[in-house]
């Protein structure tokens, strides 16, 4: 049994890679619900959808979240009713998921068990769980006021200065239903590519969570997200920068040094293997830039040769 710790696009990439190289059924995802939100009434779950929809085939596979194809008639409606701006591009057929997973949360569902039965309706073998069931989104600390995550990324477009992150809620947070076991059961654990910040920062902040992980008799291995100075996709670079910190795979590895065993680190990286091999036990040096599905899948099999 093999366990992810993922946030949205680069850590789908990498997991669809995962899941054509080992039975999906014996792979158990946990995601990061920090960039949740509530709009127009409904909850809208980004990284579980992004997780749901790349590994059922159906993303849009330029711009890594949303449904591919798909059209976007009832959010320009919505946008003329309240005279605002289209900022978050929900399409028609992504808001039937979102649709469906309010009325299943306004009935008493939890989100664990509304992300189980939207991951099989799509004929996802895989087990994906969110990494609790409490509403705990990231608030941006930034020069421009105190942001939603959602609207630094998108409507700001990752421009303001930030100066801190706040998970809110997090301190009264329990890891969802199965979090626990799988990481305690798991064979080996993998820490996608991701965002350290926001993206795996909000799963490491759940109470418990880092001391399951330094716990666990199974092998973590993280993938850097920070390739020769600068993040592959979104915004990470910019915030190791605004936070006063360095922008390295280094600085990555410091970040989870408390409970990994191996880093695995892109082969533009080599130089710093040295001074990585000071915080953690192994380093492996591999093509993680994943430009399409063959990278993908070699990707998954070097990590799973370094953690098994
Ligand atoms: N990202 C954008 O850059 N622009 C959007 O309009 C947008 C809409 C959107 C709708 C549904 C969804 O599940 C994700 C969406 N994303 C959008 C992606 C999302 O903002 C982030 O990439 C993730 O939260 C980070 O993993």
């Amino acid at each position: 049994m093999i366990t992810a710790l993922a946030g949205g696009v680069g850590a789908s990439k990498f997991l669809d890679g995962l899941c054509r190289i080992i039975p999906p059924e014996e792979l158990t995802i946990i995601v990061n619900t920090g960039d949740d939100i509530h709009m127009f009434g409904l909850y809208i779950a980004p990284d579980l959808d992004i997780v749901t929809y790349t590994l059922a085939g159906i993303v849009n596979p330029t711009m890594g979240w949303g449904i591919d194809g798909d059209t976007f008639n009832c959010i320009d409606s919505l946008v003329a009713y309240t005279g605002g701006e289209r900022w978050f591009n929900l399409g028609d057929r992504d808001l039937a998921t979102h649709i469906y997973r309010t009325q299943l949360l306004n009935e008493g569902r939890t989100l664990s068990e509304v992300a189980d039965l939207i991951r099989r309706s799509h004929g996802v073998a895989a087990r994906i769980l969110p990494m609790t069931d409490a509403h705990t989104p990231t608030t941006i600390v930034s020069d421009e006021g105190d942001l939603h995550f959602q609207e630094y990324l998108v409507r700001r477009r990752a421009q303001p200065k930030v100066m801190g992150l706040r998970f809110e809620n997090i301190g009264s947070a329990k890891p969802a239903p199965g979090v626990a076991e799988a990481i305690r059961q798991a064979e080996a654990i993998i820490v996608c590519p991701s965002n350290p910040l926001i993206s795996i920062g909000p799963i490491l902040a759940v109470p418990g969570m880092r001391d399951l992980l330094k716990q666990t008799s199974a092998r973590v291995g993280a993938i850097s997200p920070i390739v020769g100075g600068a993040s592959l996709k979104g915004p990470s670079d910019r915030m190791l920068a605004d936070l006063g910190m360095e922008v390295s795979a280094r600085q990555v590895a410091e970040l989870y040094s408390d409970f990994i065993d191996i880093f695995i680190l892109d082969l533009q990286d080599a130089e710093l293997t040295f001074e990585i091999e000071k915080i953690v036990s192994e380093v492996v040096c591999t093509d993680t830039v994943m430009s399409d599905g063959e990278k993908r899948t070699a990707l998954a099999r070097a990590t799973l040769a370094a953690l098994m």
